[in-house]
């Protein structure tokens, strides 16, 4: 565990190295074990007073929701770590939590992010926070190494308990089982992979939740393709073309729904946009979520408690 999170822990030149060839790098201590425990407590302690989990919707940016968020997408040995793969202007562009109930048959298929993020750029990775244990039997993420050097064809499965918007999958035949690695973690740990890894995850046999935060990072350089979309500056100096969010931690509850909201159906015009190569039947399936996910959005907006 890490002694004090406010000395610059930057990675050393072996690790940059490890990343560059084999895409990842795993683990890397970031929060001390007190940290890890209050930010779990106050993650569940949001989903306690609502009643459930966090829906699809608040783990995806839940940095313009809720203080816990903010304070891991800031936290200076995360950045540290990222600012030695991508450089000193970073933007967090997106979250996702990731949690697997206890015994729960959720998994996450083997595919690689790249595929549908929109962002032309090379310097985008997920810094994916363990705030439970993160082993074989609960569910951890598993890897190719070294696969994030070319994309990978996949198709949209929408499988029942995937929990990947679209049950986006890699068929077997592009994959090497025979070279999957397991990437655990304790509560408090990290690990880095790049957007173009082959990654996945089976279900959660233990009796805990398993919980990961996936803090996605980018070059604040990078060229955003597709619709506008906006992202946090979190460190350095904005340089690029994504709208400027702003941090919310200060607004009340009202105000930072109503950042969340528009901050996420900008997204939505991007994330289910259809290839070009798409079926009809999946054409038809995005539009009418985008258009459904859109109307929402505007009414959660206007009605925001
Ligand atoms: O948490 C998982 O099991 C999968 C995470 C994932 O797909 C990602 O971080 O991109």
């Amino acid at each position: 565990m890490k002694k004090t999170a406010q000395q610059p822990s930057p990675l050393d030149n072996s690790q940059i190295q490890h990343y560059r060839e084999q895409g990842y790098l795993c683990p890397i201590d970031v929060l001390d074990q007190t940290d890890a425990i209050r930010l779990r407590a106050a993650l569940e302690g949001a989903e306690d007073l609502q009643g459930h989990p966090l829906d699809r919707l608040q783990c995806n940016k839940s940095y313009l929701l809720f203080d816990w968020a903010d304070e891991l997408v800031h936290h200076p040995a995360i950045l540290d770590a990222v600012e030695s793969l991508i450089g000193p202007d970073i933007l967090c562009y997106m979250t996702n939590l990731f949690t697997k109930e206890a015994g729960s048959q959720s998994y996450v298929s083997m595919h690689q992010d790249a595929a549908y993020w929109g962002v032309d750029a090379d310097d985008v990775v997920t810094a994916w926070v363990a705030l439970s244990p993160a082993t074989k039997n609960s569910g951890v993420m598993k890897i190719e190494p070294g696969s994030h050097k070319k994309i990978l064809p996949q198709v949209n499965t929408y499988a029942k308990d995937n929990l990947l918007t679209r049950g986006q999958e890699i068929a077997s035949e592009h994959l090497d089982s025979d070279r999957q690695i397991y990437m655990d973690l304790q509560p408090g740990q990290m690990s880095l992979h790049h957007y173009l890894l082959v990654h996945g995850s089976d279900a959660n046999t233990t009796s805990d939740r398993r919980i990961g935060f996936a803090i996605r990072y980018v070059a604040a350089s990078a060229n955003k393709i597709g619709q506008p979309e906006s992202a946090l500056l979190v460190r350095g100096k904005n340089s690029g073309n994504f709208i400027m969010e702003k941090r919310t931690r200060h607004l009340s509850h009202k105000a930072r729904i109503r950042e969340h909201t528009r901050a996420l159906r900008r997204q939505m015009q991007n994330i289910f946009e259809p290839e070009e190569n798409a079926g009809l039947k999946e054409k038809l399936r995005l539009r009418a979520t985008k258009t459904l996910g859109t109307g929402l959005s505007y009414w959660k907006e206007l009605t925001a408690r």
